[in-house]
């Protein structure tokens, strides 16, 4: 049996990996005809000389597939697949995920990555795998797939439909060392992570789903979902679930047979949703999910300005007053939620940063919990009315791996780039010293770590600095978020 060897490159650097779901997905198809093994960077403390042993023992020419994301894991990949291609020319070297999605031609031009797989790359990998140990079919005739043609020019087939999660094989858990990945949050003592539909049925043009599944959502059923919530309760003692899904909340009637079917177990759980689809939902529902155990929920508010929304593209029925509606609904429920900003997008980032701060103050008025989590926009390689405002502002994609792992680029894929050319640094130390006041006036609820002296503490505090609206140089609330080692809300979540 030919043997095939996935590797999750170091992804976390806080020491709490998540486990590897992507190469669970597409290594379940492999089971009955390959031999594979999961190498996950995370957990090894020298990646580099196991996964050599690991090629040198292969005996044929080996097959290395490597799920990339763009920022740190990709800054970990670039130098280690090239030395691993450096050591074992006769390799074949494979890509896939989120980035190499978006950016295939980049990863094509190294000199290391052979085939990119884009989207979601379980049929795709198992028919470029057939292709390179039999010959049949051709990689040309795969639909989602790139590769260097003749002359050594990046080439992409069509794009291959998304796989129905519904009708694949469930992840073979035994494959990795799941109790290494169990950890404790805010939700429970001992959480675990889980995917359970692939898309989002919307076309928002600042976010790189769209580029993955162009406006499709397939899920699991609401059983098979609470069959593996079950399996993680029983056999690792698991109470709390984190749903990584980009719209788990997409279904009303999956949510709430799901919620029914998993509320004997006790746990907590989290997922991501829509403020407009989720206001839509019945009392019902609310209930069966509050009482099944929902905790949180992450929601794109994206902005505080109608304007803004729709040059998002936003799509559906979205507002400010609707996440408003939303911060008060959520409250009765007693479900927190943490609502994302896209901070600083072209026009006018200053006064779109401004409208958004004065939003996310009313959004706290209402509802005190609701977490607050704000990004800077960066474009992804897609077309709507933002990306061609930042192209027309003179934004331009690397064109080389090397390019993207270099500082500027690191901050940019982390959504924290002030080297945009329509922001001026400036403009980031804003958001950030009004991210700092926001928090110390309302610490974030998800940490589990700071006491309720502490809360008392930085609230008193910073009231002054957030009741003047004065933000700047928040020098001494910066010394006493170093004392209690200051969480950021967006590391709670994912
Ligand atoms: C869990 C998660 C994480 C985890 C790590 C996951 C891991 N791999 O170890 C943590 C919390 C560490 C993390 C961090 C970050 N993340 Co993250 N993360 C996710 C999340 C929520 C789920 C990923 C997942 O497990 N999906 C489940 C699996 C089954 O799906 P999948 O990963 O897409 O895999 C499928 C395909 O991509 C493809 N595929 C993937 N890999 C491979 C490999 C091969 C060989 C093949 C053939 C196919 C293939 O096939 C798979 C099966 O269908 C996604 C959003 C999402 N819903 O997918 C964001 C997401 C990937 N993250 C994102 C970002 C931006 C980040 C950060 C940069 C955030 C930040 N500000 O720092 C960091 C970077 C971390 C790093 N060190 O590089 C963005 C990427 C955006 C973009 N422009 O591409 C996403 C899409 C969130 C979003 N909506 O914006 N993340
Ligand atoms: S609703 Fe969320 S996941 Fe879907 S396209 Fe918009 S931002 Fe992306």
């Amino acid at each position: 049996m030919k043997k095939i060897i996935l590797y999750n490159p170091q992804s976390s650097s806080n020491k709490k990996p998540i486990m590897p779901l992507s190469l669970l997905a597409v290594g379940a198809m492999l089971e009955d005809t390959y031999d594979y093994e999961i190498i996950d960077g995370n957990l090894e403390a020298d990646a580099l000389t196991r996964l050599d042993a690991e090629i040198s023992a292969c005996g044929t020419p080996p097959i290395v597939a490597v799920t990339v994301m763009p920022g740190p894991q990709l800054q970990q990949s670039v130098p280690l697949c090239r030395e691993l291609k450096r050591r074992h020319p006769q390799m074949t070297m494979i890509w896939g995920g989120y980035f190499p999605t978006q950016h295939w031609d980049s990863c094509l031009r190294s000199d290391f990555v052979d085939v990119v797989i884009r989207g979601h790359g379980e049929v795709v990998f198992r028919q470029v795998l057939d292709a390179l140990t039999t010959g049949q079919p051709q990689l040309k005739d795969i639909a989602g797939v790139a590769y260097c043609d003749e002359n050594g020019e990046p080439v992409t087939t069509m794009e291959a439909p998304i796989p129905n999660p519904a009708k694949l094989p469930l992840m073979n858990f035994d494959r990795v060392p799941v109790e290494r990945y169990v950890r404790p949050t805010f939700m429970g003592s001992r959480t675990l992570g889980y995917h359970s539909s692939y898309g989002c049925p919307f076309f928002c043009n600042f976010c790189a789903v769209v580029n993955m599944v162009n406006g499709r959502w397939l899920p699991q059923t609401a059983e098979q979902v609470a069959h593996v919530v079950e399996t993680y309760n029983r056999r690792w003692g698991v109470n709390a679930v984190e749903f990584f899904d980009n719209n788990f909340f997409t279904h009303h009637n999956r949510v709430a047979e799901f919620s029914e079917r998993i509320m004997p177990l006790g746990i907590s759980w989290w997922g991501e949703g829509r403020i407009d689809t989720m206001l839509k939902f019945s009392t019902r529902t609310w209930q069966l999910m509050r009482d099944s155990g929902l905790r949180m929920v992450f929601l794109g508010a994206e902005s505080g300005s109608m304007e803004t929304l729709k040059r998002m593209d936003k799509g559906g029925k979205m507002s400010p007053e609707k996440t408003l509606e939303m911060a008060r609904m959520m409250k009765e429920w007693d479900i927190v939620p943490e609502f994302s900003f896209v901070m600083g997008n072209p026009p006018d980032p200053e006064t779109d940063m401004h409208e958004t701060m004065e939003f996310i103050r009313q959004v706290k008025q209402v509802n005190p919990a609701s977490e607050i989590i704000m990004y800077l926009y960066s474009p992804v390689p897609l077309s709507g009315e933002l990306y061609e405002q930042a192209k027309a502002d003179g934004f331009a994609f690397p064109e080389t791996l090397e390019e993207w792992i270099s500082p500027e680029w690191l901050n940019f894929s982390q959504r924290r780039s002030h080297t945009m050319p329509w922001i001026k640094q400036t403009l980031q130390q804003q958001i950030l010293d009004f991210e700092r006041v926001l928090n110390a006036y309302y610490p974030t609820t998800t940490d589990i770590k700071l006491t309720q002296n502490w809360r008392n503490i930085l609230r008193v505090a910073s009231a002054a600095r957030y009741h003047m609206r004065f933000y700047r140089f928040p020098i001494e609330l910066r010394a006493l978020h170093r004392m209690v080692a200051y969480q950021r809300p967006e590391t709670s979540g994912f």
